[in-house]
Order: C-alpha cells, then sequence, then structure tokens
C-alpha cells in the first residue's frame, strides 16, 4: 500500500505533504507533565490559542490522565465536563483549527463530536468501549488509534510490558488487529489513524524499537502519529528528570520519527517541535528530490 498522503476527518481532508503537529491541552489534575497547569476552563482555552499561534494544526483535549505513575480513572460525567465547555469555546475561537478529544469512552467522544471535535484519538485503540467505533464511524470522525495494553490506571506503568521475542512484531500485531476491528466496524480506511503508542506498557527500548520501526507500520498506508513529547525514555536516555525540561529530546525524537515516515506530532512545547519539524522536512524533501 502506498505511504498515506491524507487524512479526512469528518468534513476536512488533513494534507500530510508535510508534518502535522498536534498540540496537547491537558484539562486535567493529574496529567504527568503539566497536570493541573489547564485545568480550568479559561487557562485551557488561553493555552489552546497559544499552541495555534505557534503553529498547533491540531488541538487534542483531554479530560483523563494516563500518567506512568498510574492514573485515576474518572466517570464519563466528569470528562464531558471538563473537555464539553473547552471544546465548545474552542470550535468558537478557532474555526481553522482542527479539534480532537483524547478519550477511552464513547460517551465523551459522542459529546465532543457533538461539540465540533472531528478526531477522536483513543489510547486503547478502541479496545476498552465496544461502542467506539459505531460512534466515530457514525460521526465519519477521524481516530486515532493507539497501541496499548491494560487499562486507564496500568497502560502507563510497566504492568503489561512483556512481550515475546520481537516486542516490535508483537505490537505490530495487535495495533493491525485494532486497525482492522476499527474498518469492520465501519470506520472509512481514509478516516483512521495509527500510533505506536510509546510509553504505553512499553519500557525504554521498547519505545525505541517501535519507533525504529515506524517504517513498517507507515507501509501500511495510514497516516502514523507519534506521541514522545517529554516522555520518560527521554528522561531515561538524557538523564533529564524533570519532565518539562526534555524538548530538546523531545524535538530530536521527532525529527527521527518524520524522517521515518510519521507525519503527525502530538506535543506540549508546540514551537519548538513546529520550528524544527518544518526545517527537517525542507531537508527531507530535498534530499529525497537530489536521490531522484
Ligand atoms: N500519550 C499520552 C496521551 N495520549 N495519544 C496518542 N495518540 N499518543 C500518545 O503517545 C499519547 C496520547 C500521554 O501523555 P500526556 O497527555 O502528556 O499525559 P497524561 O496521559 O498524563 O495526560
Amino acid at each position: 500500500m502506498p505511504t498515506a498522503t491524507a487524512w479526512r476527518v469528518r468534513g476536512r481532508t488533513l494534507q500530510l505533504d508535510r508534518p502535522l503537529v498536534m498540540g496537547i491541552l491537558n484539562v486535567t489534575p493529574d496529567s504527568f507533565s503539566d497536570g493541573g497547569r489547564f485545568f480550568g476552563a479559561d487557562a485551557a482555552v488561553e493555552q489552546a490559542e497559544r499552541m495555534a499561534a505557534e503553529g498547533a494544526d491540531i488541538i487534542d483535549v483531554g479530560g483523563e490522565s494516563t500518567r506512568p505513575q498510574g492514573a485515576t480513572p474518572v466517570s464519563a460525567g466528569e470528562e464531558i465536563g471538563r473537555v464539553g465547555p473547552v471544546l465548545r469555546e474552542l470550535r468558537r475561537r478557532l474555526p481553522d483549527t482542527v479539534l480532537s478529544v483524547d478519550t477511552v469512552k464513547s460517551e465523551v467522544a459522542r459529546e465532543a463530536l457533538a461539540e465540533g471535535a472531528e478526531i477522536v484519538n483513543d489510547v486503547s485503540g478502541f479496545r476498552l468501549d465496544a461502542r467506539m467505533a459505531e460512534v466515530c464511524a457514525a460521526a465519519g470522525a477521524g481516530a486515532v488509534l493507539m497501541h496499548s495494553r491494560g487499562g486507564v490506571s496500568t497502560m502507563g506503568t510497566y504492568q503489561h510490558a512483556e512481550y515475546g521475542q520481537s516486542p516490535v512484531d508483537d505490537v505490530l500485531t495487535e495495533l493491525r488487529r485494532a486497525a482492522d476491528a476499527a474498518l469492520a466496524a465501519g470506520l472509512l480506511p481514509e478516516s483512521v489513524a495509527l500510533d505506536p503508542g510509546v510509553g504505553f506498557a512499553k519500557r525504554s527500548e521498547h519505545s525505541l524499537a517501535v519507533l525504529g520501526a515506524l517504517p513498517r507500520l507507515v507501509a501500511w498506508g495510514f497516516p502514523v502519529v507519534v506521541g514522545v513529547s517529554r516522555k520518560r525514555f527521554i528522561g531515561e536516555l538524557t538523564g533529564v528528570a524533570t519532565a518539562a525540561e526534555r524538548v530538546h529530546g523531545t524535538v530530536g525524537a521527532n525529527v527521527a520519527a518524520l524522517s521515518l515516515g510519521a507525519r503527525i506530532f502530538r506535543v506540549h512545547d508546540v514551537r519548538a517541535s513546529r520550528q524544527a519539524l518544518d526545517v527537517a522536512w525542507a531537508v527531507l524533501t530535498r534530499a529525497a528530490g537530489s536521490a531522484a
């Protein structure tokens, strides 16, 4: 299958002829690197506007953390109360920005789509809620299916980080299963994007291995999303303990992932990754031209 050139998200088509930046908006009190900072709706909207001004193509709004220390699950009602008002306000203020909701619950996805979100970013790859696929398919939503194992409170830990001889083969097999199930449930192939789930049921060596194997995932023909921002593997590689200080490592991982075929980059620090990805892209596209 040829590499994806576009991603259909409801009425819009995102062209993948350049890297797309997805800015993270955690409307949670406990996210691993920015917990509590944008918990209030006003602060959240302000942060989203800042990220859009810095070049985010997509804003990904999340109301439930999956942090490595073991997150506290929240009810659908509580999650809707966190993300609903923010999405409503963002739809009004940022008409040109694509909106995404980071949730594993179909009730939350339905409400977010009703508020005008175009993408459902499900870190369980539709494993945890049997109605997720039908809700997304009915709305024509774009879907990010991410690889993970376990539930919300364990997927960010090492509890399920046991793999066979080839962790990459295992991850790809599980992700393929998720993609096939979503397509069988009615999602359009052009609306599905895949994410190897860096740091989810993965030790650093597993995260690095799946990043290195991105060309295998890209070859399936779906747009590929990566979420490396400020993550633990960067801390382990560099010795930088404070998550917010891992921006340089984040940029390095994103540029590497771009060169391996990923096109959508989920980040906290939009300005840094936007600049780095645009410059890296300018070089990579020239390199492709000179090799031809
Ligand atoms: N990582 C996190 C959350 N959502 N979605 C996708 N598609 N890919 C990812 O790698 C990904 C994700 C975890 O990071 P963060 O949102 O910063 O933290 P928390 O889960 O603590 O809110």
